[in-house]
């Protein structure tokens, strides 16, 4: 196990049910990194990440929040790169630079594509603005999950390893586990993409994956 260099436990601001926190419950999960988590609640009385605290640590209003080694982050995909680096092995990114930067584009499809699409954010606008209720929101949410796995599903399909690059899971699990736990969630049919399927499973078996996942947090509900 590590800890930061400055003997302060690195402090994760999560929400159970948050894909992208989960995402960086895994990563240090993997890591072996020690860490406290701070739950932030973005439901009761219209979400704690939209207090004056909150916004101090994240003035975007989102979660999650890392804190270690003086530094506060937000964004997941820099936690990944910030992780990588302070803390070697286990690697969450190939070595090869082809591979890394590959990793990083299907890491994409899953941050840029499908995730702020479905975010909670995101669907009281659609309902604020336009009337879309909340009965309409699971369709949208699997009409989007849907086209991005689409596109992972034939990029996967390609490689044989095990996981997505290599025999062990690294920083796509990472982003893939969470979003397929949603896919589940929103009971999207997952029969056409039978790699991500596959690698699921597999991340589902390990420790790491299995403490990261939100019915495991201190404040699922
Ligand atoms: N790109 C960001 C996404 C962060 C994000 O969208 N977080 C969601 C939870 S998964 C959130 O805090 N949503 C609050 C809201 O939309 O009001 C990351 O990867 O960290």
């Amino acid at each position: 196990m590590y800890n930061d260099g400055f003997g302060m436990k690195v402090k994760l601001y999560s929400y159970w049910r948050s894909s992208s926190s989960y995402r960086v419950r895994c990563a240090l999960n993997l890591k072996g990194i020690e860490y406290d988590i701070f739950p932030v609640h973005l439901v009761k009385d219209g979400g704690e990440h939209r207090t004056e605290n909150f916004q101090s640590l994240n003035p975007k209003m989102e979660v999650p929040v890392l804190e270690m080694d003086g530094l506060i982050l937000t964004q997941s995909m820099a936690m990944m790169d910030f992780l990588e680096s302070r803390y070697e092995d286990p690697k969450l990114f190939p070595e090869s630079p082809t591979l890394r930067a590959k990793a990083i584009e299907l890491c994409e499809i899953i941050n840029s594509g499908i995730q702020p699409l479905q975010n909670l954010g995101t669907l009281k606008t659609l309902e604020a603005f336009y009337q879309i209720d909340r009965g309409q929101w699971p369709d949208w949410i699997r009409h989007w999950i849907s086209l991005g796995f689409k596109a992972l599903e034939v990029q996967l399909a390609k490689r044989t390893d095990p996981f997505s690059f290599g025999k062990r899971p690294g920083v796509l699990e990472c982003y893939l586990v969470p979003q397929v736990y949603n896919a589940n969630r929103y009971e999207l049919d997952m029969s056409p993409f039978p790699r991500i399927q596959k690698i699921y499973d597999r991340c589902m078996q390990l420790e790491p994956f299995q403490l990261a996942a939100p019915e495991a947090q201190p404040d699922a509900e």
